[in-house]
């Protein structure tokens, strides 16, 4: 007993002589992500899966790696692929739905919306949506406006989140049934023209459900939540259509912390695909877009549909507010709403 502490005292001293330096605390590849702004440890409040923002970067850097995914492109048939295989590892039940659709420019579109569906029998539903084409031309840019963009932030950045959504619902099966549908053909749009020359993939979707008698209790799409500084205002057919949603959503982010990405701040509406879901197939859907007018003449970011529109304007924390504001919102709901 006496040699044992007599060895105990000796360590003491030697750790209090520091004759060997103190280790230096392990760094986390994301403990930047564990504080948000607020100082709040987020995903401690509440009670769901941790999002890794490293994750969802990830899959936007590989989106990107596919060059534009731009409708009838190489690059754009090669992502579709990746982004089929990605959520077949997570769920058996991926329906691909492909068709072909007329541009506003006259031109035959082939694309492919994706549907991943999570605890499919259940009746009790939500969905989540993002679009993983991107805009054929950078018009917005005024050096190159005929180039494609890469579309890290405007099309990448949603889809990413929801492929890491779809991952922690394999490891963690949800309260209730969650489906996640990826739209084609968003961007191929015309910038003076009228609104539904966008959101074809959307479009041919809610007129053509691809489960019969498909419908879920609400929908949330996801279109440029990954750019730093992000405001997502509460926008117009949202609040139309779906303001619990966008009361439920918004709320559950202040909870957490991140009322500096999640402004409470009405904003007129903005024709993108939720507008389409609510009217056509008539699911009460919001959109949470970065979008505040009194960010300058446009509302979007700088980089909204500009060469700028690269990796190097992604966030971690962004993502990281996102995707920690809807797995809260999913693994709060109760089972039988
Ligand atoms: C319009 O510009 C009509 N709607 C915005 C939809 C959009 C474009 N989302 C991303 N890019
Ligand atoms: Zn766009």
């Amino acid at each position: 007993m006496k040699k044992f502490f007599a060895i105990i005292c000796l360590a003491g001293l030697l750790l209090a002589c520091g004759s060997k330096p103190t280790p230096e605390p392990i760094k986390l590849a994301n403990d930047t992500l564990q504080n948000n702004q607020s100082g709040i440890i987020a995903h401690e409040i509440g009670n769901a899966p941790f999002f890794s923002a490293d994750s969802a970067f990830a899959m936007i850097e590989k989106q990107v790696s596919f060059g534009p995914r731009v409708p009838n492109t190489k690059g754009h048939v090669a992502c579709g692929d990746f982004l089929i295989n990605r959520l077949k590892k997570f769920t058996p039940d991926v329906i691909v739905q492909s068709t072909t659709v007329i541009a506003y420019t006259g031109e035959a579109l082939r694309i492919r919306n994706i549907m991943a569906q999570f605890n499919k029998n259940n009746t009790h539903r939500i969905v989540l949506f993002a679009h993983w084409d991107t805009r054929p031309f950078a018009d917005r840019d005024k050096e190159n406006p005929k180039q494609p963009l890469l579309g890290a932030d405007d099309g990448a950045s949603g889809v990413a989140v929801l492929l890491e959504i779809a991952r922690l619902l394999h490891l963690n099966s949800p309260p209730l049934g969650v489906d996640i549908v990826l739209f084609d053909g968003e961007d191929y749009g015309d910038a003076g023209g009228k609104p539904e020359t966008y959101c074809l993939g959307a479009q041919y979707w809610s007129r053509n459900l691809p489960v019969p008698g498909y419908y879920a209790k609400y929908g949330i799409l996801l279109d440029m939540v990954g750019a730093a500084n992000a405001r997502f205002c509460q926008e117009g057919w949202s609040l139309k259509y779906a303001s619990s949603v966008v009361e439920k959503v918004w709320n559950m982010a202040h909870a957490l912390g991140f009322g500096n990405y999640f402004i409470m701040k009405q904003i007129d509406p903005i024709t993108d695909d939720h507008y389409f879901v609510n009217t056509i197939a008539r699911i009460p859907t919001i959109d949470i877009i970065n979008f505040d007018p009194a960010v300058n003449s446009v509302g979007f970011g700088d980089h909204w549909h500009t060469l700028k529109d690269n990796i190097s304007i992604i966030d971690k924390q962004t993502l990281h507010a996102v995707g920690t504001t809807l797995m809260n919102v999913i693994y709060t709901e109760s089972s039988n709403f």
